[in-house]
């Protein structure tokens, strides 16, 4: 019989390998319960009405909550019975939410359920998630980490079964789930230098609505390279990361109702920008913002901040800066 690997062993090795505590094992175990949690609840959600909007009643006359409020309520049940976690932000609580303040030794910060529009068609959704660790050796500086600071970062595609790990200055892992609900098969990602499967991925709606220069790139570039758009940025990020290319947010500057401009961008820097930033850097590529500017670069200064975002494979990014920059 042949077995693969599974993930816990993987990490288990890495952790070994680098002469680190297992605290992180049971964060990591944490975060796959509550993956595996909410992959359940989205399977069988349609049928148990929880897809629905919140506040009407199910078939059941049961009230229905949000998709995403289930997985934010699965997530910080385990983050919190883990007893690592110091702070927790996620997209779904505007206040940043106090765990084990004394005992923790890590910073969270997760979007549960990325990617909304895909729920009630039960298409790819995402759990993104970043991890910080406690200052151990000075005193503590606060939940407020730049992705730079992050000691891992990844996501799960829900319900696809499939889950992507970074580890600072250890690469970037593709795990599957098995049929025993375990994610095993570490593969480990890196960038096709080889710009024949390259891909652009943003939502083509918005293009008249970028600055000119931007525009202008998109222009030179569309027959070169085919586009994809799932709307769910993990699912989207996750064709990048095999297939090369670039996802691309960017800002909202040319709206014709100016008042829908964006002109700090639409996603949410610490956990999904720079989740995917630090997942890509470990890959090989890169991301910035809509100054050019390195995205795990940027030092938050509040827990929900927006970014414009352009991430992927390095010569990409590389040339969009030069032209952001100038
Ligand atoms: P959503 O609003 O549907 O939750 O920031 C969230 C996000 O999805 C990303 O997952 C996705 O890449 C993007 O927004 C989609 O936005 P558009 O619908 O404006 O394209």
């Amino acid at each position: 019989m042949y077995f693969e690997e599974t993930f816990m062993n993987f990490i288990l090795h890495h952790q070994e390998r680098h002469n680190r505590t297992y605290h992180f094992l049971t964060l990591m175990d944490a975060l796959i319960s509550a993956a595996k949690h909410i992959q359940h609840y989205y399977l069988t959600g349609a049928l148990k009405g929880n897809l629905g909007l919140a506040g009407t009643v199910n078939v059941q006359g049961e009230d229905v909550m949000r998709m995403d409020q289930i997985a934010h309520d699965i997530t910080i049940h385990y983050l919190k019975s883990s007893g690592r976690v110091i702070h927790a932000v996620s997209e779904e609580a505007e206040e940043v939410i106090e765990m084990d303040t004394k005992g923790g030794r890590y910073f969270v910060y997760f979007d549960p359920l990325d990617g909304s529009s895909n729920v009630s068609h039960g298409l790819p959704v995402g759990f993104l998630f970043g991890i910080a660790k406690r200052n151990l050796d000075g005193p503590e500086d606060g939940h407020l980490r730049a992705g730079k600071e992050y000691i891992a970062a990844g996501m799960f595609v829900i319900p696809t079964g499939t889950f992507t790990l970074a580890l600072r200055e250890s690469g970037t892992w593709r795990f599957q789930i098995d049929e025993t609900m375990s994610f095993v098969k570490p593969f480990r990602m890196i960038l096709p230098e080889n710009s024949k499967t390259w891909e652009l991925s943003f939502n083509e709606a918005n293009r008249y609505t970028f600055s000119e220069r931007v525009q202008d790139w998109i222009a030179q570039k569309e027959r070169k390279y085919a586009f994809r758009y799932l709307g769910a940025l993990a699912a989207d990020f996750h064709r990048i990361l095999s297939n090369g290319g670039m996802f691309m947010y960017p800002a909202i500057v040319n709206h014709p109702k100016p008042e829908k401009n964006r002109l700090q961008g639409k996603l949410r820097l610490m956990y999904e920008s720079a989740v995917v930033a630090f997942m890509c850097r470990e890959a090989g590529g890169d991301a910035v913002d809509e100054t050019g500017a390195s995205i795990l670069e940027i030092q938050p200064e509040n827990q929900h901040q927006r970014t414009a975002l352009y991430v992927g494979s390095k010569l990409l990014v590389d040339e969009i800066a030069q032209i952001l920059q100038s």
